[in-house]
């Protein structure tokens, strides 16, 4: 061997060595190839910029096997590409609005500038043929997603979402990582979807499931994954309005992150539960035997608190594949990060009740007594920190999602939550009281909070508040 193939091979060596960085994956060739969703381009060659192109457009793809479907998409594929970058970077994103109507991007839970949000307050439309540029430094790493905050609905709906995976390079290796975009899409029999206000009123009121379940734009993909190896399942709710609660029979896993990355310490559960919005990390390791196949299942939530929930249905399946020749990577245990609590000891509280009401004899929702477009804005001050207490009136459950700023769960009927983590987004059962304190960092505008399930934010159930200077 040559002294400079030497000097390579340490280098290489060296690289590969070190600890907390993940060199290659221990699954078999193609693991991910059934599953996985394609990953964005970074056409910026510096380090410390991604720019990502995104052509919103119309394009036909086989959701439902068998048929072909018009969907809505970002360059044309369902889910968006991944995007992935770094905490530190800046990212670039350049829409280019190919459709048939007006859209914009929301950066859900990434910390941006007001102007930047993609909501009708913080940018007028991009019309048809127009382009936009996104931009906007990543503070926080974790697990975030795109979507478009006008006509959501029907444009989340219609299958225009994707991940925006933030990295953290100081990180420890959890497991081979599979991005999981949990969707779900309503199709008539010719396979064109569904009229985005099928249902009229109704379908507003109890919020659109789609008849399709689809976890990267597929319907039961598979995925393969070795015997006692961990992965790092990344998993993001985009549904318009179903909540996923998921079952993973014979896996054994723990939860290491939610909307705002890393929790402070792992934790175990019987099921994931995902409401729209919602984000969780799992770092999970499948037992059973080479051959075997894990049907991972999904639950009924209940969201309208029947008692009567719709049985299991298999929503993806984990194949297992020969153990891996390694010592497998035990489930983590010990501490992931601090977490500095918010410091609530001066801080004013603000109720914020969702409930519904009739309005010229028909049913509506709101925040607080009023409907969106009754509603004033209310202002707090940068630096300002406040705790809120959400409430929920109706007798069923309301995904509430705070634009800009994550907020640290306090307690949920006076039981404070089990890991301290940054959220965005949280189910409110009936009858809740959960108490969130939000510190207002320094990024003044106007923002906006809602419920996540689009039809019922669309019903009334947004407001808006003012963060001055
Ligand atoms: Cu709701």
């Amino acid at each position: 061997m040559t002294r400079i193939a030497l000097f390579l091979l340490t280098i290489f060596l060296s690289a590969a060595c070190s600890p907390g960085v993940p060199t290659d994956t221990s699954q078999p060739p193609g693991w991910d190839a059934q599953i996985a969703a394609p990953a964005a381009v970074d056409v910026d060659p510096s380090e410390g910029t991604v720019e990502v192109h995104l052509e919103a457009k119309l394009a036909q793809l086989e959701l439902r096997p068998g048929v072909t479907t018009t969907v809505w998409t970002y360059n044309g594929q369902v889910p968006g590409p991944v995007i992935r970058a770094k905490k530190g970077q800046r990212l670039r994103v350049v829409l280019t609005n190919h459709l048939p109507e007006p859209t914009t991007i929301h950066w859900h839970g990434v910390r941006v500038p007001a102007s930047m949000d993609g909501t009708p307050s913080a940018q007028a439309p991009v019309m048809p043929g127009e382009t936009f540029t996104y931009s906007f430094m990543l503070l926080d790493a974790g697990t975030y997603w795109y979507h478009p905050h006008i006509s959501s609905p029907g444009q989340v709906g219609a299958g225009l979402y994707g991940a925006l995976i933030i990295e953290d390079p100081g990180e420890r290796f959890f497991g081979d990582e599979l991005v999981l975009v949990l969707s779900d899409i309503s199709l008539e029999d010719d396979g064109s979807l569904s009229a985005p206000d099928a249902g009229g009123w109704f379908g507003d009121y109890f919020g659109r499931e789609g008849d399709v379940k689809l976890v990267n734009g597929r319907v039961r993909p598979v995925v393969q994954g070795r015997v006692r190896q961990p992965q790092r399942w990344r998993m993001i709710n985009a549904s318009r309005s179903r909540v996923y609660k998921l079952q993973l029979p014979g896996v054994s896993w723990v939860r290491i992150a939610g909307d705002g990355g890393l929790i402070d310490r792992p934790q175990t559960g019987s099921f994931v539960l995902l409401s729209p919005g919602e984000r969780a990390e799992i770092m999970l390791s499948p037992g059973g035997e080479e051959g075997a196949r894990i049907d991972v299942l999904s639950l009924d939530a209940d969201r309208f608190h029947t008692g009567t929930p719709m049985p299991p249905e298999p929503l993806f399946t984990l194949a297992l594949t020969a153990p891996s020749p390694k010592e497998p990577l035990p489930l983590i245990t010990e501490p992931l990060r601090t977490v500095e609590a918010i410091d609530t000891t001066q801080a004013p509280t603000r109720t914020i009740e969702l409930m519904e009401k009739s309005l010229d004899g028909v049913g509506v929702l709101g925040i607080n007594g009023k409907t969106t477009s009754e509603s004033e804005p209310f202002d707090v001050k940068v630096n300002d920190t406040e705790v809120w207490e959400l409430t929920n009136t109706t007798p069923y459950d309301h995904p509430f999602h705070l634009h800009g700023f994550f907020f640290q769960v306090l307690d949920s009927d006076g039981v404070p939550p089990a890991a301290r983590e940054w959220k965005d987004t949280i189910i409110v059962g009936p009858k809740k009281h959960i108490r969130v304190a939000i510190h207002f960092d320094d990024r003044p505008g106007m923002w906006m909070f809602h419920c996540h399930i689009l039809d019922h934010a669309d019903l009334g159930m947004m407001a808006m508040f003012h963060v001055l200077p």
